[in-house]
């Protein structure tokens, strides 16, 4: 066989760091990668594939004759447009089709029911042997990391292979590669979209050490147990040469994200970071942060470099919830204590999430956390969302002993439709129409405003006396639109560069 063509399929994110590591990894190997981003990135409405964009994919794999498809499944959110395209794969082609990302990792049962390979965990190896052996008419059977169905229909799952600890070696993921489409909006898109984008993203290490009850991180770092550290970091060097290439390329380039778990708080990696990024990068950033990693020293370095963004979960003001439900084992003080670092360090743009209304939370624990936000230091904004329940995470089953849903209806709601998951999670009823029942929400929003503090006050007390609905709606709506007008005018500043 001499066909070296392979094709990658990401989902819902032109950016998308999984398939564009494997399109570099193969391609070492002497493959020719063509990297498709199936729909574009949209969290709060994304549309499932239309049959156009599924015929225009049709189009696509006529042309490329690739050898190998592989899906990139890292959520189960769009798992019904995966089916789609994979379906249509099958239908009309004769191609091997495998799947991996974290949900193919995680569920490897249910995802060879549907494909001819799922490769778990970190792919860069698995795929590049896996390809040798097709390629070479030589077995597979014992390539790590890899599930298949054997001729005898039965499933085979090979064990994990250790962790890569020196992971610059993955090299980093390819910018602006010419073999790159982008189907979206019933269109079809050539070359890497990246090259267009204000932002570009970016890991510097991978894996996370906390174990939050409803987030996959615990469940990767149990398969990986005994294969090796689980949160390892690139070195400074191998960043900085990523970030310089993308600057290169990238002309409209604006602002750089880390899309680490956890942004590194390890002082002497983050002090080489924040002086060779000022000098040679010094574009605005932004991470993501936990309570128990945000320390005065190194955040000051990060703010030095240009740190300008950093997202904090804290998920629920009750420490009961905190603990009990998500897992997450900071205190009070200490996201109390991490806010004071942030606002003394004048870190720009400080966002915290909370997840609420979800069956482990009662009313007295929703206002447990309005009062929490209370004592948070200004500045700073809130994301507020709903619980997503995600198939093989603690969670489930905790929502199951505890007799909040049975099994069945939290498949249901795992594997329902694009829309009813996003709905779950960012939609109507968590947070937009917020009813007289809920107005702690309203109220937790409404912290984020330090000019209108004594009248949010005033106004708790109210609710606590059952009056004031009516009142705290008003100012939720009125800040909420003023919100919106400063949060647009703010990218277009951060677009156009105006201080
Ligand atoms: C960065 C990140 C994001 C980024 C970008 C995601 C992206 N699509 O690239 C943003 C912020 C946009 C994002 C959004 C969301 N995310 Co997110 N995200 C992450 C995070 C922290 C890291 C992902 C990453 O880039 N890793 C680095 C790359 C190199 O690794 P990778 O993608 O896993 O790919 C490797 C392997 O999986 C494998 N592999 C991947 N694809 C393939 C394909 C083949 C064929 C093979 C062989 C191997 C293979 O090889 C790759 C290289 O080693 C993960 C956590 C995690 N540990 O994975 C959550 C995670 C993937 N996200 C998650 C979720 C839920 C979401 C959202 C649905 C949240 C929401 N409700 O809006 C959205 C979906 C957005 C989207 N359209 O993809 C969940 C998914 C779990 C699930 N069952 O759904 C995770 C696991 C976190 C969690 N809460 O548990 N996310
Ligand atoms: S800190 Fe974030 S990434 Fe880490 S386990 Fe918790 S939710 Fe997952």
């Amino acid at each position: 066989m001499t066909n070296k063509r392979v094709l990658l399929v990401g989902f819902y994110n032109e950016k998308a760091l999984g398939v564009r590591y494997l399109a570099n990894a193969i391609e070492k190997h002497g493959y020719e990668p063509h990297v498709l981003f199936f729909k574009g990135f949209n969290s709060i409405e994304p549309s499932k594939a239309t049959e156009k964009e599924l015929e225009m994919l049709r189009e696509l794999i006529k042309e490329i004759k690739p050898c190998f498809i592989g899906l990139s499944v890292m959520s189960s959110l769009y798992l019904e447009t995966i089916y789609l395209v994979n379906k249509t794969i099958k239908e009309h082609f004769d191609i091997p089709v495998a799947w991996g990302g974290v949900f193919a990792t995680l569920m490897p049962e249910k995802a060879i029911k549907e494909c001819d390979f799922v490769m778990r965990g970190e792919g860069e190896k698995t795929i590049v042997e896996l390809l040798d052996a097709l390629q070479n008419g030589e077995s597979y059977e014992t390539i790590q990391n890899l599930a298949y169905l054997n001729a005898q229909g039965e499933y085979i799952c090979n064990e994990i292979r250790p962790l890569e600890q020196d992971i610059d070696l993955y090299g980093y993921p390819a910018i602006g590669a010419e073999n790159m489409y982008l189907i979206h909006g019933d269109k079809i898109h050539r070359g890497d979209p990246q090259l267009k984008s204000f932002t570009y993203e970016l890991n510097a290490s991978r894996g996370c050490p906390f174990s939050c009850s409803y987030c996959s991180a615990i469940n990767l770092r149990r398969l990986y147990k005994g294969k090796g550290r689980y949160v390892r970091f690139r070195t400074v060097e191998s960043v900085m040469d990523e970030l310089n290439e993308a600057k290169r390329k990238i002309p409209k380039l604006r602002v750089i994200h880390f899309w680490d778990e956890i942004f590194s708080d390890e002082e002497g990696w983050v002090e080489e970071f924040a002086r060779r990024y000022k000098k040679e990068i010094g574009i605005p950033f932004r991470i993501w942060g936990h309570p128990m990693k945000v320390d005065k020293k190194i955040i000051t370095h990060l703010v030095d470099a240009g740190l300008h963004q950093i997202v904090v979960g804290i998920q629920s003001g009750s420490p009961t919830v905190r603990k009990d439900t998500f897992h997450r084992p900071e205190t009070q003080e200490q996201i109390i204590a991490s806010s004071h670092i942030l606002s003394e360090c004048k870190v720009p743009k400080v966002y915290y999430d909370f997840m609420i209304r979800h069956p482990f939370e009662n009313q007295e624990q929703l206002k447990e956390t309005f009062y929490l936000c209370l004592e948070l230091a200004h500045p700073f904004s809130l994301n507020i969302h709903g619980l997503n329940f995600l198939p093989a995470t603690d969670i489930v089953q905790m929502a199951i002993d505890q007799g909040y849903h049975t099994k069945e209806e939290l498949d249901s709601m795992m594997f329902s439709s694009i829309q009813e998951q996003y709905d779950q999670y960012w939609g109507p009823n968590v947070y937009h129409k917020i009813t007289a029942d809920n107005l702690w929400v309203a109220l937790i929003y409404l912290t984020q405003f330090p000019q209108i503090r004594e009248e949010v006050l005033r106004l708790a007390k109210e609710v606590e006396a059952g009056r004031g609905q009516k009142e705290v709606l008003k100012l939720k709506d009125k800040m909420e639109r003023k919100t919106k007008i400063s949060e647009y005018i703010n990218k277009a500043k951060l677009v156009l560069k105006i201080k």
